[in-house]
């Protein structure tokens, strides 16, 4: 038997004031989708027996109608073609008052789709395969109890388990945890049970990473910061007879991470020259995050997001991130050009002749934009 396992495509998610000109759509929210039918493209063209998602398959629990046409679309495109489609809730769709509902109960509706989203263990059989899942649970309790339900299917040939969080092989040993409130850690459930599967497919680290030979994080379709700057985009396809597995990367927009350079005593001039002085393959479309270092505080005041971009021409989206020299508070220790609070700095230094005092009108401000963006 052969399925495909893939996890985290984060339908809905957008990013970024870029626009798809033909659309008008977020440009980052259609790459999302993009990302979703490449691999549901390649599912129709390599018709595996079924497919499992281990989570997060919306950004969100109550995704937009765009979101809910790309995900309607292509399992409807999977359900004709008679493919199951196996799909558990993550942390990211999970409402968190249950009776609003989920969204993946209208899913289940589609003929050959089996959703697992209560936050309880379910077992679904897939031909020859017993298809342990364990959704994202809201309290532990549910987990344990989740964990304890887990029942073999004897007659099946195979048993394999999708699960999505982070993979807790010891007490201080976790992989793949992004630091999310809600974040789910999974203790290595071989052992806990003292079952073995055939594969265990996760999903919620966002980049693909074996934690067992047969236990694997797919990874996500497309990035959803920049944090994840160098990770594959992909999916998995395993042949249980065989017990191989291999990952197969898909196409996604590039990313990538520049400087930081040391700005140490160079004037703006000299700072957009060693900008302008940094490596020109940088691939069309790319999203770029550029770093500088103690930036003399006259230097970020004057320093122009369209100057900056100018020397990317092919990037989509340059994010800055410039850490002042010696900056005289530590919560304003780095800051991004353009940011509400630098905007703030920049206008409050036009108003000459005020006569309010404007430091402290600049720590008011920044403190009330600090409490709004983070609230
Ligand atoms: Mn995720």
């Amino acid at each position: 038997m052969k399925f495909i396992h893939f996890s985290d495509t984060h339908l809905g998610f957008s990013d970024l004031t870029r626009v798809d000109t033909e659309t008008g759509m977020n440009q980052r929210e259609a790459d999302f989708y993009a990302a979703w039918n490449q691999v549901i493209d390649a599912i129709l063209d390599e018709k595996p027996d079924f497919v499992v998602h281990a989570g997060d398959l919306f950004h969100t629990p109550r995704p937009n109608n765009r979101a809910l046409h790309c995900a309607f679309e292509g399992i409807q495109k999977l359900s004709n073609a008679g493919i199951p489609f196996v799909v558990v809730a993550g942390n990211h769709s999970t409402p968190r008052i249950r009776n609003t509902g989920s969204i993946f109960e209208s899913i289940a509706l589609f003929p050959h789709v089996y959703a697992a989203w209560q936050g309880a263990y379910q077992r679904f059989r897939i031909g020859e395969c017993a298809v342990h899942c364990i959704p994202h649970c809201s309290l532990s309790e549910e987990l344990d109890a989740a964990y304890e339900a887990i029942s073999v299917d004897e007659d099946a040939r195979y048993q394999i388990l999708v699960t999505h969080g982070a993979w807790r092989e010891t007490s201080d040993e976790t992989i793949g945890s992004v630091g999310e409130f809600n974040e789910q850690f999974i203790e290595n459930p071989e052992k806990r049970t003292g079952l073995t599967f055939d594969y265990i497919a996760l999903g919620h680290y966002h980049k693909h990473i074996p934690v067992g030979r047969t236990i694997v994080y797919s990874g996500s379709t497309e990035r959803t910061s920049f944090n994840e700057t160098g990770y594959s985009s992909g999916y998995v396809r395993v042949d249980l007879q065989a017990k191989k597995w291999r990952y197969v990367p898909i196409s996604s927009r590039p990313m990538l991470s520049l400087g930081p350079i040391d700005c140490s005593g160079l004037s703006l001039d000299k700072i957009y020259a060693a900008i302008a002085a940094l490596p020109e393959d940088v691939p069309d479309g790319a999203l770029i995050r550029l770093e500088l270092t103690h930036v003399a505080r006259d230097c970020v005041l004057g320093m122009s997001t369209e100057t900056i971009d100018s020397y990317f021409p092919q990037a989509l989206y340059v994010e800055k991130i410039i850490h002042p020299e010696a900056a005289s508070d530590i919560s304003h220790s780095s800051t991004m050009i353009g940011s509400l609070s630098v905007e703030f700095e920049r206008f409050l230094k036009e108003q000459q002749g005020s006569e309010l005092d404007p430091g402290k009108l600049l720590e008011l401000g920044r403190g009330l934009l600090d409490q709004a963006v983070s609230g």
